[in-house]
């Protein structure tokens, strides 16, 4: 099965003479076009799947003005009970809607049906459903408090929307990634306009249908597609009508939209890139460290920013964890997107394969010895096409290289010894970014003391990628601005005025 045949083409306008179906931005809850438009190729195959209008300024202005004219409809009256209960209908439609979902994310993206199943889509509904239970009872502090002239006052906080919220997002986990900001957005009873990623238009266009069979009134949320710089992402950073931006992408680019919102004084919200470090103690459970690193370096083919690039392993078990890891990346099973097996995906597009086919260069290049991988794999049919490299393991580079310091995402990882915990943290925080870090030891105190030690947003100890949507999420340095998740998304999506009575 190709992934074309996936592709769910209820959500496609018809084009005359046989051309492929149209993609459409979603504005004040009409579908709507715009005069240019750009392909999107299954990343699977290389072929053309469909086109999808690009907006230009007009379009990104009726967005603006449609989320800016829906806080004052019915969404802006709506009480925060209401609210959380639209957002339940959400959940319950994107559930119902389950299949076609999974069919947009594997179509864009070649991922796999089973990751698609198991991770992309429920998570899509878990955001709805955890942010609409969070915001309905996210109160505000008070304060009784004395007065000069011997009396009391009361302070209290009042919560209310920001306003127009622009929601920008990466390609690696379309829905995962929009929902987790569009949830907490709207159940702060914000109105939204949403920039998918130019690689992954279709989840955020379906999510379009589903707002409208939840009940979602027209205007408060709202898609445009198109690209970044010059495009409809710049356009909408720029737009004097949008008071907040939400972003999760590359750093340079957050690095971009910081510039352009500085100009309107607008609040960031930053999910950036990474460089993140597994450390690998020998009293690890070692059959656990070695499956967990599998997951954490090769899970959506690299393209998690969670993702660990740099193992460093205690040298006592250096030897026998790197021949296994290389052993497992070797065996990881290159399959079509609908094969339940399928634990091997293509680069998202050929631009993206050619940056990481030229990291496997440049390793080679620094001295690297490659383990497992490091090529592009030889299918003999149509994914020949497509933007497949095996999963890859390299050893023998020092920290400085530039292999170890960049950001790849994609399958591969760099495993380097270290000897003692000190070693082992110094080397980890040595770089830009501080997004994550995973922990396999059995020593609980070492692993508090990783907790203190380590430069990173967030840190998991025999595990990767568990999630508690009511915990901080977000990283430090170079991997971005803020914290979203639980009372952290409530925090950003909200403004507050705080009243004081005297009494
Ligand atoms: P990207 O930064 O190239 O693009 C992300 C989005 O920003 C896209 O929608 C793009 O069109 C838009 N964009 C690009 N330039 C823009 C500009 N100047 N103004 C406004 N919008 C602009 O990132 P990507 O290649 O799509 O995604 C991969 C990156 O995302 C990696 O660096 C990865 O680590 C990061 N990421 C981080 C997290 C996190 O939670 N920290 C999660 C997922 C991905
Ligand atoms: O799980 C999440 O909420 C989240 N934001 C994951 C990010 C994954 C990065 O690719």
């Amino acid at each position: 099965m190709t992934s074309q045949q996936l592709w769910h083409p209820g959500l496609l306008s018809g084009r005359p003479d046989g051309a492929p179906g149209l993609l459409r931005h979603y504005v004040g809850g009409e579908f709507t076009s715009s005069a240019r438009t750009f392909e999107k190729l299954s990343p699977v195959t290389g072929e053309t799947l469909f086109e999808v209008a690009e907006a230009d300024a007009a379009t990104v202005d009726a967005a603006v003005d449609a989320a800016r004219a829906a806080l004052r409809g019915p969404w802006g009256r709506m009480g925060e009970q209401e609210r959380a209960a639209v957002l339940r209908r959400v959940a319950d439609e994107l559930e119902r809607r389950f299949e076609d979902v999974v069919a947009a994310e594997i179509g864009d993206t070649g991922k796999s049906i089973a990751q698609a199943r198991t991770l992309d889509v429920p998570r899509g509904a878990a955001n709805f459903r955890a942010f609409a239970d969070l915001a309905a009872v996210t109160g505000t502090e008070s304060f009784s408090t004395a007065t000069p002239g011997g009396g009391r006052a009361l302070n209290y906080a009042v919560r209310k929307p920001v306003g127009v919220v622009a929601v920008i997002v990466p390609w690696n986990l379309p829905l995962l990634l929009l929902t987790w900001k569009v949830a907490p957005a709207l159940a702060c009873g914000n109105t939204v306009v949403v920039k998918p990623s130019e690689e992954t238009p279709s989840s955020a266009t379906l999510l379009a249908e589903v707002m409208a069979a939840a009940g979602v009134p027209a205007g408060v949320f709202n898609v445009v597609h198109g690209f970044g710089p010059g495009s409809a992402g710049e356009l909408l950073t720029r737009h004097p009508g949008v008071d907040a931006i939400t972003f999760t992408g590359e750093s340079s680019t957050g690095s971009a939209i910081a510039k352009a919102a500085a100009d309107g004084v607008k609040a960031v919200s930053f999910e950036l890139g990474g460089k993140n470090a597994g450390l690998v103690f020998a009293d690890a459970d070692l059959d656990a460290a070695v499956e967990g690193s599998v997951r954490s370096s090769f899970t959506n083919g690299g393209q998690v920013c969670l993702c660990t690039e740099r193992l460093l392993v205690q040298r006592p078990v250096f030897e026998e964890f790197t021949e296994r890891l290389a052993k497992r990346a070797g065996e990881l099973a290159f399959g079509w997107p609908a094969d339940e097996a399928t634990a091997t995906i293509p680069l998202i597009s050929r631009a993206h394969r050619d940056k990481v086919l030229g990291c496997y260069d440049l390793a080679r290049a620094e001295g690297a010895t490659v383990l497992a991988g490091g090529d592009v794999p030889a299918f003999g049919d149509a994914r020949d096409g497509g933007w497949y490299v095996r999963p890859t393991v390299i050893t023998g580079l020092g920290p400085q290289a530039r292999t170890n310091r960049e950001e790849i995402f994609g399958p591969i990882c760099h495993i380097a010894p270290f000897d003692d915990e000190d070693e082992a943290y110094a080397l980890a925080n040595d770089g830009d970014y501080g997004l994550a870090a995973t922990l396999w030891t059995r020593d609980v105190g070492r692993a508090h003391r990783a907790g203190a030690a380590l430069d990173v947003g967030l840190l998991w100890v025999n595990t990767w990628f568990l999630r508690d949507l009511r915990t901080p999420f977000g990283g430090m340095k170079a991997s971005g601005v803020g914290r979203e998740g639980g009372r952290h998304s409530i925090d950003f999506y909200t403004e507050l005025t705080n009243v004081c009575v005297q009494l």
